[in-house]
Parts: structure tokens; sequence; C-alpha cells
């Protein structure tokens, strides 16, 4: 076979081609090998040290996170947590933190520790019942900081008994193998035993009849508080404070009141507040109600479709919580009707919620800032289970009328549920009403109708169950309540 020039050239081309490729793929796998060879030598690395070395670490130390922001009066006002962390061997008590702020800083509320500022310098100092802080244990407190500029929270310094502290302990492999699981351990322990609490022995709640009924079927009453709005109050959604609530009010529920008017705080970043303090009641085995708080907002179809996306969430979560109860629409008021506005909205919302969640209480609001329970009882949803209806009642404005109102649509087969109530006048301020907020509970214990009041602050108004001059956020010592929290505290531990 004779080849000529041309195809000399083409079989040169096609064998550089090849060549080529081949240098490629060689160059490739070079790279690759090389890489392979790093990554080995990085954990080989690691392994050896881990294995032969000893580390020193300083196992008490704070720390200090910022938890949200929001603007008030032109001010940024941010949320902190404080955590005193020790994992030393060792007992720590007199601890205390100092931190540099901004001369325009001040602190617009603060709870579980003393705080002051000097020179522009933030002290926190312990409460006598976090000042000791045992190996293993963290202890927390929290502020809320009115400043345009951030602290720098890393940069803080930690005494113990007046002394800076910067001990180092050394920790070997051993120790730090073990730390997985100690720190599992240490999970378990911060959830209660559930057993004995609310949740625990009552299950799932359902409605039969008019009655809540718990998991055997025995009737059962919600008792309990309502937060007062999320976004100015945030620190309340705390463990601590619902603990405290549960042991020593009795209160076997928690309502989360979120507004949903952005003019209130809303929007979706306070969607995690909420899970926050879901996931709170949980482990403490406590009901919670999800509060969707319309009320300046007054027909529920002005922000339906983000009634629609917020419980689209929260059932999808929660779908299998023993504890969570849905309310969709606080109080409807204004020009606002049952048949046109309300219970096709009611109806749609009780649609999305059941398609994650088959069963739990969805609590729907009612005309009149949710009054008119006579109209509701005349004109029921239809087809579903497990949902209630709310009636409010403030003690000094309501009275035998609206008392009536409720035995009316007990009577007529509405199950409902007085998911917030105050014993003052129906601004939530003015007059305490002790004679007619009595009045009140009795009908209700004796028709079973579950109840929770309004509102767990210290703002001052005669609705929160706090005094204004109450900076922490749990275990309240008798001065440190309202009138209208020592009267809740007896109410509901009168109950069994
Ligand atoms: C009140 C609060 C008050 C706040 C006001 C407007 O106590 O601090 O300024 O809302 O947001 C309701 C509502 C509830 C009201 C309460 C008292 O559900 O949000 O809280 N109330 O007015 N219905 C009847 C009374």
């Amino acid at each position: 076979m004779k080849i000529n020039l041309k195809q000399t050239v083409l079989i040169i081309i096609v064998l550089l081609i090849i060549a080529g490729f081949g240098f490629l793929i060689y160059e490739n796998k070079k790279n690759q090998e090389i890489e392979d060879v790093a990554i080995y030598s990085e954990i080989d690395e690691t392994q050896i040290s881990d294995d032969n070395s000893c580390v020193e670490e300083q196992l008490i130390s704070a720390q200090i996170l910022d938890e949200e922001t929001w603007e008030e009066n032109n001010v940024l006002n941010t949320k902190y947590k404080l955590e005193i962390i020790n994992s030393s061997p060792d007992n720590i008590k007199n601890w205390e933190i100092q931190i540099n702020l901004n001369a325009d800083s001040r602190i617009a509320s603060s709870w579980n520790g003393n705080f002051s500022i000097d020179n522009d310098v933030l002290k926190i100092l312990p409460v006598d019942y976090n000042n000791e802080v045992n190996s293993g244990n963290k202890v927390e407190a929290g502020f809320i900081l009115a400043s345009n500029s951030k602290l720098d929270v890393e940069n803080y310094k930690l005494f113990i008994d007046g002394e800076e502290y910067n001990k180092k302990y050394k920790k070997c492999a051993e120790d730090i193998s073990n730390e997985s699981d100690k720190e599992d351990e240490e999970m378990n322990q911060n959830t209660d035993n559930n057993d004995n609490t609310p949740v625990g022995i009552h299950g799932k709640l359902r409605v039969e009849g008019t009655d809540i009924v718990d998991k055997n079927g025995d009737k059962f009453l919600l008792k309990g508080v309502s937060t007062h709005g999320i976004y100015w109050f945030p620190q309340y959604v705390n463990i601590d404070t619902f603990r405290t609530l549960r042991d020593e009010f009795s209160a076997n529920v928690i309502r989360l009141a979120m507004y949903t008017d952005s003019s209130a705080g809303y929007s979706t970043n306070i969607h995690k507040k909420v899970e926050e303090g879901v996931e709170y009641a949980k482990n403490l085995g406590m009901y919670v109600i999800i509060d969707w708080h319309i009320l300046s907002d007054n027909n529920p179809n002005i922000n339906k479709n983000a009634a629609i996306s917020f419980f689209e969430e929260m059932s999808q979560k929660y779908k299998d919580y023993d504890n969570v109860i849905y309310e969709i629409c606080n109080e409807p008021n204004g020009n606002v009707t049952w048949e046109n506005d309300i219970k096709p909205y009611a109806e749609d919302l009780i649609n999305v919620i059941r398609k994650n969640d088959s069963d739990s209480i969805i609590i729907v609001g009612t005309p009149n800032w949710s009054q008119n329970v006579d109209i509701v009882a005349n004109n029921k949803i239809e087809n579903q289970t497990n949902i209630m209806y709310a009636l409010h009642f403030y003690a000094d404005t309501h009275r035998d009328e609206l008392r009536n109102k409720l035995k009316y649509a007990l009577d007529n087969s509405l199950p409902v549920i007085v998911s917030e109530f105050g014993i003052c006048d129906a601004s939530g301020n003015g007059n305490v009403n002790i004679d007619e907020a009595n009045k009140w509970i009795e009908l209700l214990k004796q028709r079973n109708v579950s109840f929770v009041c309004w509102n767990l602050s210290n703002k001052s108004e005669s609705s929160s169950i706090l005094n204004s001059s109450t900076t922490s956020i749990s275990n309240w010592s008798e001065d440190e309540l309202s009138q209208c929290g020592k009267w809740l505290k007896s109410v509901l531990n009168s109950i069994n």
C-alpha cells in the first residue's frame, strides 16, 4: 500500500491527538494521586498527633450568642444569650464577665444575672441560683442591648472569685475520645424525664362532644398562660420560664402568640422563635398552642397566604408531636362575618393542616374578637374532627352577657376553648376584677372549658403576670408577680 503525503500528514495529526489525550489522562491521574497522598497524610498526621499527644485547653469559658436583632426608635436592639460553660473537673462559683461596650449602649432588659455598666464596660454577675457552676454544667443569663453597634462577643474577660481566669487543663487522647459519649449523655439529661409531665401522662388530646379528652378518653382541662407578642418579649420563650410555669404554677399549656401584622413585628424570621417554644414545651411535656395572632389585621383573609404557608410549614414539622395545638386566627374583628369571611378561611386552613397532620386540635377564632360563639354554634364547620372554637373574655369588661353566649354554645354542642382571657379590662390594662374573674373560672371548671391567661411579660399593664420591675425570667418570688400573676398562680394550683 502506497501512502501519499496527504495521508502521512493525517496519520501524524491523529497520532499527535492520541498522544495529547494520553498525556492529559496521565497528568490528571498524577494530580489525583498527589491529592490522594495529600489527604491521606493529613488524616495520618492528625491521627498521629491525637494518639500521642495531649492538648491544653481552657475548660471553663463563656459563650455570648447574638440571637436576634430588631429596630426600636431608631436604635438596634440585640438579644444576647450568655452561657458560662464548665467542662473542667472543678466546681466553680462567683463568676463574672466583663465586655467592652460602645458609649451609646444601654441594657434594655436582662435576666438571670446582675448587669451593670461601668466606664463603658458591661459587667455581668450571677444571681444566687446560678452563682455556682459545677463540673460538667453550664448556666445561662441573657440581655437585650440597645446599641447601634454589636458586641465583640469573642473579646470578653472571665473572672472567677475576682481573678481573671486563664487556667489551662491538659486533655489527653483518651479523654478526647470519651467526650462525644459524654455530650450525648448531657443532651439526654437536658430533656426532662417526660413520664410525669402533662403530656407524658395524658398524651395526645382530642375533642369529644364539647370536651377535650386525653389519650385514655378521660376529660381533660388545659390551663396555662399565653405569651405576649413573642417579637416584643422573646426572652420568655425560654425553657426555664416554661419550667417555672409548669412546676410552680401548675400550667400544662403555653400559648405562643405570634402577631401576624408587620407593624407588630411579623416576618418569617419570627417562625424560628415559635419553633424554639414548641421544642421547649415538648422537652418539658407541656402542651403548646401555636397562635396566628391576627388583631389589627382584623380579617383573617388579609394575610391568608402567609397563614397558609406558615401552617403548611408547622404542620409538616409537628405532625408527629403529641403536644401541639394550632390556633389559626386569634381574634377576627370589625366588619368581618362568620359566614363570609371566617368560616371559609377556617375551612381552607384546616385542609392545609390536615394534609400533614390528621388529628391535632385546631382552634378557630370567632367573630367580634372571638366572642360570638353563639353565631358559630348555629353554623358549625362540618365533616371535620378535633376542631374547637375560641371564646375570649376580659373579666372587667365581659360579664353575664358573654357567659350566656358560652353557655348557649356549649348547650348547642359547640366545643369551646378560652384560648385567651384577662382579668382586667379589654385593653389589657386598667382595673383587675377578681370577683368577675372568679365567676368566669367557676363556670369554666363546671363545664370543663380550658383556659389560657394573657399575658406572660413584665409590660407595665395589669394583664401582665409579672411586675414591670421584674427582670428575671423564671423562678419568680411572690413579690415579682403582679396581682394578675399571683391570682393566676393560686387558681392554676387549685385545680388538679
Ligand atoms: C394587647 C397587649 C398590649 C398591646 C396590644 C396591641 O396587652 O400590650 O399593646 O395588645 O398589640 C386581645 C388581644 C391581645 C391584646 C389584649 C388586650 O388578643 O393581643 O393584647 N386583648 O388588649 N383581645 C382582647 C384583649
